[in-house]
């Protein structure tokens, strides 16, 4: 499959399973997964989609750099961003998180960061990464100049407050109080 029309059917199966199930008629169950069957006929309904079969799917889920979607079994979910308007999605069991996590962000946004903490926003969780590198890379989809924010997660997890991994890289949050927050010096 070429490069662009793999990132375009990955771009498609990320908004259905995070954000609109139901333009594709989709329903997903409490962990946030469909059948394979059942994606797989969402997506005969876009135009210009006939042609994907099981197998495009997963080897857009096997191929995917971030491991964005999960396979269990003949069935598949995204393994985060999921739209806070869709039903809570169940994350799974809480899991100590390492003694740090980075999260990349835009200059404009810091100073609320540092008052009220992060918050999932449009989103059901806060996505920290495991590496600077990461982090910067997702703030820089919004600034090219994203501001580095390393968050105490161990200790906030010892406070009480749940994280859940998401993927290798991923660990997600329901919400990240301020005192947990410092942004590195650059
Ligand atoms: C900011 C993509 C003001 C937060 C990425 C971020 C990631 C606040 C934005 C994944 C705030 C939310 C998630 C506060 C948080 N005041 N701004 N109190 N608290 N923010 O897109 O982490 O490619 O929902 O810093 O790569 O940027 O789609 O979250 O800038 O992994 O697979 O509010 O989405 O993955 O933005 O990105 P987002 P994110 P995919």
């Amino acid at each position: 499959m070429e490069e662009k029309v793999r990132q375009r059917l990955s771009r498609y199966i990320s908004y259905l399973l995070r954000h609109h199930p139901e333009k594709g008629g989709l329903q997903l169950d409490a962990r946030g997964m469909v059948s394979l069957k059942c994606l797989l006929e969402a997506i005969h309904k876009k135009p210009g989609y006939d042609w994907v079969t099981i197998e495009d799917i997963r080897y857009v889920v096997k191929t995917c750099p971030k491991q964005r979607f999960l396979l269990d079994g003949d069935r598949i979910c995204a393994r985060y961003g999921h739209n806070v308007r869709l039903k809570p999605i169940d994350p799974g069991k809480p899991v100590e998180p390492p003694e740090v996590l980075y999260h990349g962000t835009t200059r404009r946004s810091v100073g609320s960061i540092l008052k009220d903490g992060l918050k999932a926003a449009e989103r059901q969780f806060v996505h920290l990464s495991t590496t600077p590198g990461m982090a910067l890379e997702v703030g820089r989809r919004r600034d090219r100049k994203p501001p580095l924010l390393i968050v105490s997660a161990r200790k906030a997890y010892k406070d009480g407050i749940p994280f859940y991994r998401a993927t290798e890289g991923i660990y997600l949050a329901p919400y990240i109080p301020a005192k947990y927050i410092k942004v590195k010096d650059t």
